[in-house]
């Protein structure tokens, strides 16, 4: 066996929604965790494919891994890696999973109201939001938020909110309608750029395999 195919291979991946796309992906180019997900507390999973290892983490958590070579891959939605900042990453596949749309909505009807000072944006993605608003030159207040945006105009905490829109169901149910697109999001593969070099054989070679699948 080659040096290289046994190398070891750390793959960070976001839990909740995106894990369950993902691992049917990986199931199809041959790679299972040994244990059941659904019933294991342990944050590393060993594969059938001994030196892969998958860890499982908060979505907004997998950038930093994957910089700091914690993990050699990750995968994680354009949303995250966008808010993050993540030009010290290289992003070769866009696996297409988890899709949504980033955009910014409002209560039905309120822009027939617009406040006389500046528009209160309630956002978990205020980086995002921020170069959104100076590209088109408007002045905007942003509050951030750790989750449920959509409470925030409800409540006149906010006069918008920027937040993941899928079926589009989660604002209807609370009188709000989207308005424009921000971002379109699917999840992404990340790799760390030393682990690109140093272990370039085995994370081509699954990249490779992922591409056939997709
Ligand atoms: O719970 P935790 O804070 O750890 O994270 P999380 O709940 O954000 O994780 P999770 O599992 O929801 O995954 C987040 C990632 O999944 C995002 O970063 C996106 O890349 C992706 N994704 C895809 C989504 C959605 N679709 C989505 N619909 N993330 C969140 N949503 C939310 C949306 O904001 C809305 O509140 O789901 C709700 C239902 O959407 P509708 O429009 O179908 O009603
Ligand atoms: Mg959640």
């Amino acid at each position: 066996m080659s040096r290289q195919m046994k190398q070891n291979l750390t793959i960070a991946i976001s839990k909740g929604r995106i894990l369950k796309e993902a691992l049917p992906l990986l199931s199809k180019i041959g790679i299972e965790p040994v244990e059941d997900l659904n019933t294991s507390r342990k944050l590393i999973l060993q594969t059938n494919r001994a030196p892969i290892q998958v860890v499982v983490i908060r979505a907004t958590d997998v950038p930093t891994y994957v910089e700091y070579g914690a993990a050699d891959l990750g995968i994680t939605g354009k949303d995250v890696l966008m808010e993050h900042g993540s030009d010290q990453l290289y992003e070769p596949l866009d696996l297409k999973i988890a899709p949504c749309r980033l955009m910014l909505a409002q209560i039905k009807g309120a822009t027939q109201y617009l406040p006389q000072r500046r528009l209160r944006i309630a956002t978990k993605y205020v980086n995002i939001t921020q170069q959104y608003f100076n590209q088109r030159g408007e002045q905007v207040e942003l509050i951030k938020l750790y989750g449920s945006m959509e409470l925030a105009p409800l409540v006149g905490l906010a006069d918008r909110i920027v937040d993941l829109v899928d079926t589009g169901n989660t604002l209807k149910a609370n009188g709000l309608e989207p308005t424009e697109l921000i971002l379109p999001v699917t999840s992404r593969l990340v790799v760390n750029k030393a682990s690109m070099k140093m272990k370039q054989a085995a994370i081509l070679q699954l990249v490779t395999d992922l591409k056939e699948v997709l």
